[in-house]
């Protein structure tokens, strides 16, 4: 029988991290909620259930992924370098169950009546997805013409993004301009009860977060405004996230790092996770984000294209895992930088925790912290580390 029979899902005797430490407990999925979370959960004899035996297991909220280039991204060297739209087992073999989708660099060919297109589609397909609207660039290309309109009118759009400052790809934005754009996601989220995020992409320029450090701290727009992300590219920008963090900030890092970019300074997200907690930063303020299915361009100091990776978003808990391994952080606080924090400073109110009433999002981690169940919205996807569920052009 196909999960998609069972409404009703017992999982038993998990260790749950819902991320906070819940010790041993029983959780009934109804549906595509969280039903009830107990020590132990009977059942009557002839109910219609899918029992799910837990023991050994960790039992985490399904992991968000807030930077996605789900439709494909790239092009940095020429149209054969534009990369690949992502497929459902991309996202959930990696225990992913919601991502925020977006463009970057090629707002040209790659468009958002794709992006919301594709989104669709992966809702369709069972996972969930929201979207930035907009690219790197400025004037921002919407669907309605407006940043706000785009906001308040598409459901899935809770903000806009990647804007890119402090790179040799982005429009060269002043502080004006971004301003403005903050202030029209910021009454799109007010209007619609959205987060109205700016996602800012933060290239390896000199000027840094600087942009963001003007605009916080000469209008009334609030720095948390702002998710800044690829912020572990080199020491000299973490370091200044870091700072910008102590001042309230929100910081996200990319965990897809090709080799040379460790040669070029990047510093391994874990490692990063590291620092930042040793320089006291709010863990809420942190979130990590895989750049799936971006580019992973290398530019040589005169700025000429010279290679590209994929991002890849397995990355995601991969860096999550070596916090734990390497780094020593304890799980329930390396856990928060893909499940609640992200759900918290994106406002994705039914995500991102286990507990009574939120969406279904789970995944059961076995002794070694490796992925062995994913359940998106109450439906098994993964199930002792085997595909249950494709998208509609992957194999089975
Ligand atoms: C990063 C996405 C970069 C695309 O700086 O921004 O290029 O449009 O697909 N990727 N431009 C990757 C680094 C963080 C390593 C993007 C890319
Ligand atoms: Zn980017």
């Amino acid at each position: 029988m196909t999960d998609d029979v069972f409404m009703l899902k017992l999982i038993q005797g998990a260790d749950v991290y819902a991320p906070e430490p819940l010790g041993k407990k029983d959780v009934l999925v109804t549906g595509d909620k969280i039903g009830l979370i107990q020590e132990h959960i009977g059942i009557g004899k002839h109910i219609d259930i899918k029992l799910i035996d837990a023991r050994g297991k960790l039992l985490v909220p399904g992991f968000i992924d807030c930077h996605v280039h789900i439709v494909g991204g790239g092009g940095e060297g020429g149209f054969k370098t534009r990369t690949p739209e992502i497929m459902l087992s991309d996202i959930t073999k990696a225990g992913v169950t919601t991502v925020v989708g977006c463009l970057g660099t090629d707002e040209t060919t790659r468009t958002l009546g794709n992006l919301i297109a594709k989104a669709n589609g992966l809702e369709e397909e069972g996972i969930s997805c929201y979207l930035y609207t907009g690219s790197y660039h400025i004037p921002v290309k919407t669907l309605t013409g407006s940043i706000q309109d785009d906001i308040v009118l598409i459901d899935k759009v809770i903000g806009v993004g990647e804007i890119a400052v402090s790179d040799h790809r982005s429009s060269q934005p002043t502080v004006e301009e971004l301003t403005k754009i903050a202030a029209a996601a910021r009454v799109g989220g007010m209007l619609s009860g959205k987060a109205g995020i700016v996602n800012v992409h933060v290239g390896d320029g000199h000027g840094k977060l600087s942009i963001l450090e003007q605009i916080a701290d000469t209008t009334e727009i609030p720095i948390t405004q702002f998710i800044p992300t690829h912020l572990g590219r080199n020491q000299d920008l973490l370091a200044s996230s870091i700072r910008y963090a102590k001042k309230g900030g929100l910081i996200d890092l990319t965990t897809s790092a090709p080799e040379w970019s460790f040669k070029k300074g990047n510093i391994k997200c874990s490692k990063a996770l590291k620092q930042i907690i040793e320089n006291d930063v709010p863990i809420k303020s942190v979130s990590f984000s895989s750049d799936g299915q971006g580019s992973l361009p290398l530019f040589d100091e005169k700025g000429a294209f010279k290679g590209l990776e994929v991002g890849t978003v397995s990355t995601l808990f991969k860096e999550v895992r070596d916090a734990v391994r390497e780094e020593k952080i304890p799980l329930e606080t390396a856990l928060t930088v893909i499940t609640s924090n992200p759900a918290r400073n994106l406002r994705l109110k039914s995500k991102g925790r286990i507990r009574i009433g939120k969406d279904a999002d789970l995944v059961l981690l076995d002794e070694n912290l490796e992925i062995d169940t994913v359940i998106s919205r109450g439906r098994i996807m993964i199930e002792n580390k085997e595909i249950t569920v494709t998208g509609t052009f992957e194999k089975q």
